[in-house]
């Protein structure tokens, strides 16, 4: 395996204008005629064609209608004797492949007697011999062949031009795509099918078709996404005068795929988990999942198709872009749903900030410290596919976020959005219809806004695109009471990452405000644009009292992805948590609290009891039982830190101990907050028709919560009233979430109930895909009391309903145990390790890239505590000793263990 590093790009030295590709479906053996125009790049100096193939047999070259010499060279074809000068020829390919044995999923493949394709990043390669990169962009024309009756619903990107029948059964369609597109946004689709349509009109007057396909039987499952979608599309006029260029946009959803969703031109494939809801199968988990991804894919209609990638190193131009754009939508419909409540609107938009930055935290954090670091544009990889991260995604997202908190200009007035929208419609002005870069991007968002802090300081800002790790921000304040003066020091700096030892200082935006000692506030947000590795901020003739010291918000709406150190007092906390005008900073506060007790508790020798003292249990039995409080706000406060939380902030890691320590947590605020989780569940389960509306969704998780806490003591105490009424919860709920919430709370504290619960979930729910999906990650990931959850997944592994071929499936039973529940896989006796290598194995021999997942559960080993550090890189070293790995799992393990 090769390493392929950014600085090695070069341009193609041939051009694809046209490719008209004809197929004849077959799951066994699928025939592919591919017809091109091809020329040569005149700035490019002559030299042979090489095309890309994977997997494919080769049964013709055609050059102008004739035949010509070729050879291979590894696996690509190159055709050296090619008409000289710049006139285009006809490159003509035939070749055939198997779709029904391609259980990697990538590339042209059979899915519930259905095909699909999926061609990002490098799967065009395994349909036809091509240039499989993107900044080759083409005209597609494309015919379906394929038995009537197996296959009736033939689809492939753009317009339907032409369909008919042919003889033996079959039939065809033609489709035409009217834009210019890379290869890895090729789609087809062939099977049997039932749709959601809806027609739509846009400002312009233009009509769209929306299309929703899924299998017969889901067709009540379409509703919500079909809403999505046309809000989506409202949603990208509205903010960014974008609108729907197709006349026809289709989702096809399928329950075997390797990722959540894929934005192909005009034909998004979706993974099924992310198109499929009602109320009795998916959760308001789900429905918000739903909305975020159709976004997500939807803009990526612009910000990814029009306007695409010119290497993989740019890939977070269109995804970090794109998660920005879906997050800002999400939070947009919500605040839209309350707007006649602006304070609850503002808190629904904090509840989705903080559920991302939640997200950042517990999984980029670790990522940027850990062996498969690296920077937001990367300088090299061996398999792209490792790249699809959160560091790409999740980070990329915030970088674009602090350029639109730095494009405000407040010199003439304009705000981060306005200045940011501005920046958008310029980059679509020069950039539209070309393969670009990160470069690219941020020049156009500077050049819209020249007053800006974001334009003086650029060529510094690019170091988020260049420079891996979290920053960490020390920030320390001095208040001079004779001159009424606040300071505010801060001062950066940067762990070394794989590659990178030294890190040189970042522009870090942070939003800053100042609350008296009784929590009033004294000075409003302000944008503090840190630039330096040290340096101090003055607030002068601030109205406090005699004696009076002001407390400091410092990094208000989490303004840029890095760790903030300062030394708050309890007192100080304890006033933001209670004061704070900033939602974000009000539930840090209660984290920030949480966690330093945590970490305490972990540091001392003895059994952990008590670990939060009394002022903050009251202080949180007050956020509980405020009124001015919404609940789903109140949910995330009362959630303790993770335990990879936790973890990420120490030097070496016992995972039985922190599992320890927050498990004790849990069960004090259950014990002590006893008779509050009562009222809490009384005042906000309701009965009425399920809506997945954030008041609802919140007022749901509070009581869900209510349930796991009175089931958490119960288990202490012996009570038997609040398992019965969870019981009876479970049995009689309306919807989704509140029996799966019920569901949970027995599981997740081990009662008797629990069994009898799970098998009649089993009998209700054992032939909707997604919700055994759940009833297995459910059990997988619970609390491991008795040292049993392993040998539960290893017989979980031989139910019938278990298919490991399926990457829905294999995540929700085996990741859920490896990789989200630490309490239960990191065993003094190794097992835990030992069974995840086995199925790292089992699963690179079916589907390398869920293998390559899988193998990151131990990325963080070398932190470990023994005995569990030596065992795990023994595991890994297991791994690596193999011979036949494939390149993806190869990566992971080797940086792992470099
Ligand atoms: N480009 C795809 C997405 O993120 C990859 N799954 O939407
Ligand atoms: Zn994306």
């Amino acid at each position: 395996a090769q390493l392929i590093q950014r600085a090695d790009y070069t341009a193609p030295a041939f051009w694809i204008d046209t490719v008209d590709l004809t197929f004849d479906l077959d799951p066994a053996k699928t025939r592919v005629l591919n017809q091109m125009r091809v020329r040569r790049n005149p700035d490019v100096a002559a030299q042979p064609l090489r095309l890309d193939g994977d997997e494919l047999n080769l049964a013709r070259v055609l050059v102008n209608g004739q035949g010509t010499s070729f050879k291979m060279d590894g696996s690509q074809l190159v055709l050296e004797n090619l008409p000289e000068g710049h006139e285009a020829f006809d490159l003509e390919i035939f070749t055939t492949c198997n779709p029904a044995k391609n259980t990697k999923l990538m590339g042209l493949y059979v899915s519930n007697d259905s095909f699909f394709t999926q061609c990002e990043a490098e799967g065009f390669r395994r349909i036809t011999y091509f240039l499989d990169r993107p900044d080759v962009m083409s005209n597609y024309s494309v015919t379906l062949r394929a038995d009537k009756k197996a296959f009736p619903v033939l689809l492939s990107n753009g317009n339907l031009v032409d369909e008919g029948t042919l003889e033996d059964g079959r039939h065809f369609a033609r489709w035409v795509d009217p834009h210019k597109k890379p290869c890895y946004l090729f789609a087809l689709v062939a099977g049997q099918f039932v749709c959601r349509e809806q027609r739509v009109k846009a400002p312009s007057g233009k009509e769209h078709l929306l299309q929703v396909f899924v299998r017969s039987g889901d067709l009540d499952k379409t509703e919500h996404a079909m809403n999505s979608l046309m809000a989506s599309i409202k949603w990208d006029e509205q903010r960014f005068n974008l609108s729907l260029d197709l006349e026809r946009f289709m989702i096809v959803a399928t329950s075997d795929f390797n990722m959540g969703a894929m934005e192909n031109k005009g034909l998004n494939i979706f993974n099924t988990k992310f198109v499929l809801a009602n109320s009795a199968t998916a959760t308001d988990m789900d429905y918000a999942n739903i909305e975020s991804v159709v976004g997500h894919e939807y803009f990526h209609n612009w910000t990814g198709n029009r306007v695409t990638c010119r290497d993989w190193f740019q890939l977070s131009l269109k995804e970090g872009l794109t998660v920005f754009r879906d997050q800002e939508f999400s939070q947009d419909l919500a605040a839209e749903a309350l707007k006649d409540n602006p304070t609850a609107a503002a808190s629904a938009k904090a509840v989705k900030r903080i559920e991302d930055v939640r997200l950042l935290r517990t999984a980029q954090f670790p990522e940027d410290a850990g062996p498969m670091a690296h920077p937001v544009r990367p300088d090299s990889y061996v398999e792209i596919n490792n790249f699809y991260t959160v560091t790409i995604y999740e980070k990329g997202s915030e970088v674009v976020r602090m350029m639109q908190t730095l494009a405000a200009t407040p010199a003439s007035n304009i705000s981060g959005r306005e200045g940011f929208a501005k920046g958008m419609s310029l980059y679509f002005e020069r950039h539209d219809g070309q393969a670009v870069t990160c470069d690219d991007f941020a020049q156009a968002i500077a050049d819209a806004n020249p007053g800006s802090a974001l334009a003086t300081h650029l060529t510094q800002f690019k170091r988020w695109y260049a420079q891996a790790g979290t920053p960490r921000v020390q920030a320390s304040g001095s208040y001079n009471a004779d001159t009424r003066t606040y300071t505010l020091s801060m001062s950066q700096s940067c762990p070394p990452s794989p590659g990178q030892d030294h890190k040189e200082p970042f522009v870090i935006p942070v939003q800053f405000g100042l609350l008296g000692a009784d929590g009033r506030e004294v000075l409003s947000t302000q944008l503090l644009v840190l630039t330096e590795a040290t340096q101090s901020f003055e607030f002068k003739d601030l109205s406090l009292q005699a004696g009076e010291e002001p407390v400091p918000s410092i990094l208000r709406g989490f303004s840029a992805p890095v760790v903030l150190e300062k030394d708050f007092t309890a007192t100080q906390l304890l006033t933001l948590l209670a004061h704070d005008t900033d939602p974000f900073n009000q539930w840090e506060a209660a984290q920030r609290l949480c966690l330093n007790a945590a970490l305490t508790a972990v540091a001392a020798s003895d059994a952990p009891t008590h670990v939060l003292d009394a002022a903050l249990v009251q202080a949180l039995r007050t956020v509980l039982r405020n009124p001015a409080l919404d609940a789903a706000f109140k949910d995330l406060v009362l959630t303790l830190p993770s335990e990879t939380y936790i973890a990420e902030q120490l030097e070496v890691v016992d995972p039985q101990r922190i599992h320890a320590v927050r498990e004790s947590m849990r069960a004090q605020l259950a014990r002590e907050l006893h008779d509050d989780w009562a009222w809490a569940f009384e005042a906000h389960s309701e009965n009425g028709a399920f809506s997945p509306d954030p008041v609802s969704s919140g007022r749901r998780a509070l009581s869900g919560m209510a349930l796991t806490m009175l089931c958490l003591d119960a288990r202490t105490t012996g009570d038997e009233v609040w398992p019965g009424r969870t019981y009876q919860c479970f049995k009689d709920a309306h919807n989704m979430t509140d029996r799966f919430n019920a569901l949970s709370a027995l599981v997740g504290s081990g009662l008797e109930l629990a069994g009898d619960a799970l098998q009649r979930f089993y009998n209700l729910f054992h032939n909707e895909a997604l919700v055994m999906d759940k009833w297995f990650a459910l059990q997988a990931g619970s609390t491991d009391r008795g040292g049993n959850i392993l040998s539960l997944v290893r017989n979980l592994m031989l139910h019938p309903d278990f298919h490991i071929k399926n990457p829905n499936r294999a995540r929700s039973l085996i990741f859920s145990f490896c990789s989200a529940n630490p309490g239960a896989f990191h065993r003094s006796d190794a097992a835990g390790y030992v069974f995840w290598s086995e199925r790292v194995l089992e699963l690179d021999a079916i589907n390398p890239q869920v293998a390559a997942r899988l193998a990151r559960a131990l990325d963080r080993w070398s932190k470990l505590a023994e005995p569990y550090r030596t065992a795990a890189h023994e595991a890994i070293k297991r791994i690596a000793a193999k011979t036949d790995l494939s390149n993806d799992v190869r990566e992971v393990v080797s940086r792992a263990l470099s």
